[in-house]
C-alpha cells in the first residue's frame, strides 16, 4: 500500500457469515480509501474481477470454515480454479496441535499453497506442533501475528522476532536464520 499506493489495492471477502464481518472491513477499507467487494459466489468474484482489474493487488479473505461444513468444498473449489496467478496463505493458529491441527487443516492441503501465517503466538507461545507440521509440509512461514492490534502486531516473518515473542532466545536453539522459509 505505501509503496504502491491506494488505487493499486483492491480487498474481497467471501466471509459474509460472521455478523458484522463486512462492516468491520468496510471500516478498514474506508481508513485505506480502498475498495471492498463481497463475494457470494463464482458469478460475484468473476464480477468483482472484471470491475477491480486495474488494481495490481487484490487481497481475498475467505471465511473460515469448519471441516464438517458442506460450504468448504465449494470455497475451495472456486479458490483453486482461480489458477496459478492466486497466491495463498493458509492462515494457522499457533495453539493448534495433534489431531485438531491435522483435523481442522486437512481440507486446506488440496489446494495449491504458496505459504502460511501464523497466528496468536502471543496466546501459544509453544507453537512446535504447528512449525512441524508447516515444515513436514515444506510450506513457508510469510508473516505471524502476535496480539489484536491491526496492523502493529502483523509481522512479516523474522526469526529472531517470532522467537522472542515465544519468549526464546536464538541462541537458545537450532532455528537461526530463514530455514523455515526455505524448507
Ligand atoms: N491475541 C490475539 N488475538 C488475535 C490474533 N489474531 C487474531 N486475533 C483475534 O482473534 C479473533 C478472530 O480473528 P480473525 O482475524 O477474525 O480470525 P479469522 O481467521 O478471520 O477467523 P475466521 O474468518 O472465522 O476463520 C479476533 O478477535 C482477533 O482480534 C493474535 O495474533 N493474537
Ligand atoms: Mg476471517
Amino acid at each position: 500500500m505505501l509503496r504502491f499506493g491506494p488505487e493499486s489495492v483492491a480487498l474481497f471477502t467471501s466471509d459474509t457469515y460472521r455478523i458484522a464481518g463486512v462492516e468491520q472491513l468496510n471500516i478498514y477499507a474506508r481508513i485505506l480509501g480502498v475498495p471492498v467487494e463481497v463475494i457470494r459466489g463464482p458469478q460475484d468474484l468473476f464480477d468483482a474481477l472484471q470491475r477491480q482489474q486495474g488494481r495490481r493487488w487484490i487481497f481475498i479473505d475467505t471465511m473460515g470454515l469448519s471441516p464438517r461444513d458442506e460450504r468448504l468444498d465449494e470455497q475451495l473449489l472456486w479458490l483453486d480454479a482461480l489458477g496459478p496467478h492466486l497466491q495463498r496463505f493458509l492462515l494457522v493458529p499457533a495453539s493448534l496441535a495433534g489431531r485438531s491441527l491435522e483435523q481442522t487443516m486437512r481440507p486446506y492441503q488440496k489446494l495449491s499453497l504458496n505459504a502460511a501465517i501464523l497466528s496468536k503466538v502471543d496466546e501459544a507461545p509453544a507453537c512446535g506442533a504447528a512449525l512441524e507440521w508447516l515444515a513436514q509440509r515444506k510450506l513457508p512461514l510469510a508473516f505471524f501475528s502476535d496480539g489484536q492490534k491491526v496492523p502493529e502486531d502483523i509481522h512479516p516473518l523474522r526469526w529472531e522476532q517470532l522467537l522472542g515473542a515465544m519468549e526464546l532466545q536464538p541462541q537458545e536453539t537450532a532455528v537461526t536464520g530463514n530455514q523455515y522459509r526455505e524448507a
